[in-house]
């Protein structure tokens, strides 16, 4: 169950969508639903639970390098990855509110299935950098066209200036994918790229409490900074594709985390 009833997207939400590249719903899923994905990512994260099978639990670099002794397991971890095995977790990427807007989002048809293609649960410790590069998402996905493809992040903890929320470059979707590069700091997770020479003058900080969501354009640039509370920063996300999506010939709908949800029965 989510707080919000689905719904047709207003002409206005439509509109900052495809302008500004991502909409923000406030209390969009509700707080049961939120502590529920929470308190599994705390099991499968600190190893109370095991990981169902083609479940990555990532760990921060500063962790892995010795930089920083983590306090305990779950300040080591920086995100888990492909929950899509995991009947608690996945049970987000099939939340029909969220469906109802991601198929809005990439124009699939009213009762058509939706591919969820990437699902995350990003952690973000006191403690270490954690910093997240401006980025596009694109640069991970070899699906086309962008406009198919959907990310949903919702909070699962308070995401402000303090705890690292995300930051977003309004209208950056308008053009097109950048080249992306390792940031030149001293700590990087693995396989965080960065778009160079970003005006970052034009960021806008999205503050967000659990149950915030919000959806955003594959091409849009976003990042998030450092996590200078106590206490843990952490959402949980899916990228939805529509049917329509192709990539290179192959059949990208039978790959191993993808999974169809939300079509008519
Ligand atoms: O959670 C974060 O800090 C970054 C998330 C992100 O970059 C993404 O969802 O693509």
């Amino acid at each position: 169950m989510t707080g919000s009833l689905a719904r047709a997207l207003t002409a206005h939400e439509r509109a900052t969508f495809r302008d500004a590249g991502y909409l923000l719903r406030p209390g969009f899923i509700d707080a049961e639903a939120c502590a529920r994905y929470d308190a599994r990512f705390v099991e499968l994260a600190n190893g109370s639970a095991p990981r169902p099978e083609g479940m990555i639990a990532m760990r921060d670099v500063m962790v892995v390098k010795g930089a920083v002794e983590p306090p305990t397991a779950l300040h080591g971890i920086n995100k888990i990855l492909n929950f899509e095995t995991d009947p608690v977790l996945f049970d987000y990427a099939k939340d029909a509110a969220v469906l109802d807007v991601a198929r809005q989002l990439v124009d699939a048809s009213p009762g058509a299935p939706v591919y969820v293609i990437t699902t995350n649960v990003f952690n973000k410790p006191p403690g270490v950098d954690g910093r997240h590069p401006l980025h596009q998402d694109l640069r991970y996905f070899r699906l086309r066209p962008p406009e198919g493809i959907v990310a949903s992040w919702t909070a699962l903890a308070p995401c402000t200036r303090q705890t690292g929320c995300l930051a977003v470059v309004p209208g950056s979707h308008l053009g097109g994918l950048r080249p992306h590069g390792d940031p030149d700091w001293d700590y990087v997770n693995h396989a965080f790229y960065g778009v160079d020479g970003v005006d970052r003058a034009r960021r806008v900080h999205v503050e967000m409490q659990p149950g915030d969501t919000l959806f955003f354009h594959p091409l849009l640039i976003h990042g998030s900074g450092r996590n200078r509370s106590e206490g843990f920063r952490r959402a949980i996300s899916a990228h939805f594709a529509s049917p329509r999506c192709t990539t290179d010939g192959r059949d990208w709908k039978t790959g191993p985390h993808i999974r169809a949800v939300g079509g008519a029965p």
